[in-house]
């Protein structure tokens, strides 16, 4: 069982628990547990098998986390979660799942209106019920109601990270076997989709038998749900399903490409097939003239391709959007990668709501390889996160100082995350924002303002000639909390005319902006800055996810501001157009 999935649990139980009415410092002990857990940097089990250590001895478990601990990875289940869904009927479980609508509103719905299932919250809201009980109101009603139509899809995919963790422990688990010659996970997460509904294995192989059973070894894999001769589906433990496919070499590149999707990729792959007088199917690529078909390419996925007179998309980018047109003109992009990343301009230290300090965060940042970080913690209106006022900014800026001395050839810029207020207007005095390195700019409060209002506010911010980017622009939790209402074209087409950055925040669950407003950045000429927002030191890792959105999005080293050194990228500040509009070639999407 991965940290994850255990963290997931403690989760869930403070969760139940929590409706229940239950002693809030006993849930505090599990959901601090499920942080703890989540945050770890090495599997629970492997501390577990190791006999000469103790679970005991991770800072916040005692004996009684560690024993349910390993009852659940020795059994899969925990008793007391058991019980606990056991006494609260399954529908109302799920409204513990709408965001927005914590376990104790939900037990407030249960009790005083009798609200038992997702529908009969939906007609409660819709009949304005909701809102009369004590410490709702119409707006609370509102994001029920969202909540509600989120919740519906949360269910179905996961974050594409989760999904990698969970890919990556499969393929660890198919590496014992000896007769996989080939094995590629496909389908959205081969293709880095921010969240991925199923995971699609293939493997070339001789022995399909002996890979299905296998994959139904597995220790998380809770049913299978189908088998036949070569094809496998089954269930993870997570609800997870996992198609598998074994196939012969000479078919295992037409299968791979075919399983990569999309398919509107592959629609329009078919159609150029045909006018070719070719046909391509997860077989391979035939030759239809002369009736008989003959076989004409399969065993590599870039011989697929070349039978149709096209380079080998990098997966990232079949999505049926520009990839043709690019491919037909010869333009397709040199794609970001995560090697050409210099440096992280947004990340938090124990000043505010980090875990690590100052010191620890620039020691991590020279263990991964950067040349650059900016420290940018929040401000004083993120008062839940002890948000700097000036005083306490340079402060930290003094510190910075005597980092700089004894990190000499590492730079540590002098940052802040700056809230942009719920009037419009920065949260910092202009004269203390003059004086910061880099300056992200971001919307906390206020989110439920209307288009105008919100985006005025991210307007003003971009005229502030101390703001150097907008940090997640658009403010969306992936399954979780919609984007607020901003016009973003007119936020680009600012940002291209007073030369300000756009973060793509790195976070799995933010990954903001998505793909889309990414490539609408750069068709606005304006670059993309790709940042962790790191809150602990293992936050530094996440900008693999953002690099995945980024070349979703088509963009090149180019396109990403942080590919540069600092000094190069200090000087796209503020300056219109913000790069150079050669490497810009290249039609919108
Ligand atoms: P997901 O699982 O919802 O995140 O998205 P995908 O793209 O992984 O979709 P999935 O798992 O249903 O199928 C994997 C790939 O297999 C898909 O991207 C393209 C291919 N495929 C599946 N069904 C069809 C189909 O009916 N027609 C075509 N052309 N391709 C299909
Ligand atoms: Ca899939
Ligand atoms: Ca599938
Ligand atoms: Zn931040």
């Amino acid at each position: 069982m991965q940290n994850a999935q255990i963290a997931a649990i403690f989760d869930r139980v403070a969760d139940l628990l929590e409706f229940q009415g239950a002693n809030p410092f006993r849930l505090r002990a599990y959901r601090n547990a499920a942080r703890t857990i989540g945050d770890l940097s090495e599997p629970v089990a492997a501390i577990l098998a190791d006999e000469s250590r103790s679970l005991t001895d991770v800072a916040g478990i005692g004996d009684d986390l560690a024993s349910k601990i390993s009852t659940l990875i020795e059994t899969g289940t925990l008793p007391l979660l058991d019980d606990l869904l056991a006494k609260i009927p399954a529908s109302v479980l799920g409204m513990l799942r709408v965001p927005g609508l914590g376990p104790k509103k939900a037990a407030a719905l249960y009790k005083q209106l009798q609200i038992e299932s997702l529908d009969q919250l939906r007609e409660a809201c819709e009949a304005g019920r909701v809102r009369e009980l004590k410490g709702f109101g119409k707006k609370t009603e509102e994001t029920i109601l969202e909540g509600i139509d989120l919740a519906a899809h949360a269910e179905e995919r996961i974050y594409w990270a989760e999904a990698d963790e969970l890919v990556q422990s499969l393929l660890a688990h198919f590496a014992k076997l000896d007769c996989i010659r080939q094995i590629e996970p496909a389908g959205s997460y081969r293709r880095g989709r921010e969240t991925v509904g199923d995971l699609d294995f293939l493997v070339d192989s001789d022995a399909p038998g002996r890979v299905m059973d296998c994959l139904a070894e597995y220790s998380e894999t809770d049913r299978i749900l189908a088998r036949g001769e070569t094809k496998m589906s089954i269930r993870l433990v997570g609800g997870l399903q996992v198609d598998l496919r074994v196939v012969p070499a000479d078919l295992f590149g037409a299968a791979l490409q075919y399983f990569t999707g999309s398919k509107d990729h592959n629609v329009v792959l078919r159609g150029m097939a045909k006018q070719k007088g070719l046909k391509i199917n997860e077989w391979g690529v035939f030759r239809t003239a002369e009736g008989d078909d003959s076989y004409v390419a399969g065993a590599k996925e870039a011989d697929v391709y070349a039978a149709l007179e096209l380079p080998c998309f990098p997966p990232e980018l079949r999505e049926a959007r520009q990839e043709f047109q690019w491919a037909h003109e010869g333009n397709l992009p040199q794609l970001v990668e995560i090697a050409d990343i210099r440096g992280d301009l947004h990340m938090h230290t124990t000043a505010t709501d980090g875990k690590a300090t100052l010191e620890e965060m620039v020691e991590a940042a020279i263990a991964r390889r950067l040349q650059y970080i900016a420290i940018t913690d929040h401000s004083k209106r993120v008062t839940m996160a002890n948000g700097l006022d000036a005083r306490r900014l340079r402060a930290q800026w003094k510190e910075i100082d005597a980092l700089r001395d004894q990190y000499g050839g590492f730079t540590i810029l002098k940052g802040i995350e700056c809230d942009i207020l719920e009037s419009g207007g920065m949260d910092l005095p202009d004269d203390v924002l003059a004086e910061a390195d880099w300056v992200v700019a971001s919307v906390h409060y206020g989110q439920n303002q209307s288009e105008s209002q919100i985006t005025d506010r991210i307007l003003g911010a971009l005229e502030n000639p101390s703001v150097s980017a907008i940090a997640h622009p658009t403010g969306r939790l992936i399954n979780r909390r919609k984007p607020y209402a901003v016009d973003l074209e007119q936020v680009l087409a600012a940002a291209a005319r007073f030369g300000k950055l756009m973060e793509l925040n790195a976070n799995p669950a933010r990954l903001d902006l998505d793909d889309v407003a990414c490539a609408a950045a750069k068709r606005h000429r304006v670059p993309i800055v790709i940042s962790t927002d790191a809150h602990s030191t293992r936050g530094l890792d996440v900008m693999r996810y953002g690099i995945l959105q980024a070349r979703r999005a088509g963009l090149t080293k180019a396109d990403v501001a942080n590919t540069r050194d600092w000094q190069e990228l200090r000087g796209l500040i503020g300056k219109r157009p913000a790069y150079p509009t050669q490497e810009l070639a290249g039609p919108t999407m």
